[in-house]
């Protein structure tokens, strides 16, 4: 069991009938992240270690690919490259030793990392990579203890199917989380029965991505493919479907309008025969309008009687879980509320 999973042991003490939540989508899509937003309400040293280990990580898969993508570091920094690639792979440490933090913060500041940052879509980049390079000296400092962003931005990879008991607006629930790669997308099958509600995930900065397992099948794509597949499954008839559009944060700072409609080549004639309406429900965000545009298309692929709620999210704003009138609580309150 991952240090995260141990976290959430915690039995209900509900008496109520559960209500089954599965949380499905692909790899990273975040669906642990929406996990921890039910089931952490406070900072926690134990995901000290996770957190030195991704920043390390992605520094060092940074400066690995930099050749590759024919970036060069400045010469001054050679010394702080070092460093890093000194670092053991499998190192757990818990607290950074000075002489690390201090080469991360000024390779954060190299141009040369900058745009290997900037490239994210020709290699494989943790999305929380410059949340935790912008954070070092604060990780860094003695007496760090994550905060609940940090935990939220830590990517612990989830292996098989981790159940979760716990009550939420005085509901029990008892919500299964899954692992999205390829590989263990089998393994889903033996949680859908007893299944109330489905929250399917889709990162919407996945079209700018390959996938891991796949390096050949964009991220989108494989979305749309596993979008299909399970809304269709028999099993799953009788669930009702929330579809969370995630990462609206990095997808709306990172949106650019010329690699969209290069991807979904339909996108602009679609924006222009829209325009009046869109316009008016986006208040001319041109991110919001390719959302617009992207859950048109996965709702194409579900059967006109079927429901199904879309909500846009940043799994790692807590905010969005908390308020009443918020995506992320709205989602579920939807979801318990249609159950009972
Ligand atoms: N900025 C940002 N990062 C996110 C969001 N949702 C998830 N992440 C990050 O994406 C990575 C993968 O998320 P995770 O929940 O592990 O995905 P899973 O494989 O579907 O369980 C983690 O580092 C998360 O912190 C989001 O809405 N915004
Ligand atoms: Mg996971």
């Amino acid at each position: 069991m991952s240090p995260i999973t141990t976290q959430f042991t915690s039995e209900s003490e509900s008496t109520q009938v559960p209500v089954k939540i599965l949380l499905l989508g692909s790899g990273q899509s975040g669906k642990s992240t929406i996990l921890k937003q039910f089931g952490i309400s406070d900072a926690h040293d134990e995901f000290k270690c996770g957190i030195f280990s991704n920043t390390v990580d992605a520094m060092r898969t940074i400066l690995e690919m930099m050749p590759q993508l024919d970036i060069t570091a400045d010469p001054r920094n050679e010394e702080y490259c070092a460093i890093i690639y000194d670092i053991p792979a499998t190192v757990e440490i818990d607290c950074f030793p000075r002489e690390i933090s201090h080469a991360i913060k000024m390779l954060s500041q190299d141009p040369g990392v900058w745009e290997a940052i900037s490239r994210f879509s020709e290699f494989q980049l943790l999305d929380s990579a410059e949340y935790f390079f912008d954070s070092i000296e604060r990780l860094a400092a003695e007496n760090y203890i994550p905060t609940m962003e940090d935990i939220l931005h830590l990517r612990v990879k989830t292996t098989g199917v981790y159940r979760k008991e716990l009550e939420f607006d005085g509901q029990a629930l008892i919500i299964c989380d899954t692992s999205g790669e390829r590989c263990e997308r089998k393994k889903w099958v033996h949680c859908f029965p007893g299944t109330a509600a489905v929250f399917f995930l889709v990162a919407l900065n996945d079209y700018q991505k390959v996938l891991e397992e796949d390096e050949s099948m964009n991220r989108m794509n494989d979305n749309f493919e596993l979008w299909s597949t399970v809304i269709n499954t028999e099993q799953l008839k009788s669930a009702k479907f929330i579809l969370l559009f995630n990462k609206l944060d990095l997808f709306i700072r990172d949106f650019r309008v010329e690699i969209f409609s290069a991807f979904f080549p339909d996108y602009i004639s679609w924006k222009t025969s829209t325009e009046l309406f869109t316009e008016l429900f986006t208040d001319g965000n041109e991110a919001l309008k390719a959302l617009a545009f992207l859950r048109l298309k996965f709702l194409s692929k579900v059967d006109s009687e079927r429901e199904v709620h879309t909500y846009e999210v940043s799994a790692t704003d807590t905010d969005q879980f908390r308020g009443k009138h918020l995506p992320g609580y709205r989602a579920t309150i939807y979801t318990v509320q249609q159950i009972f």
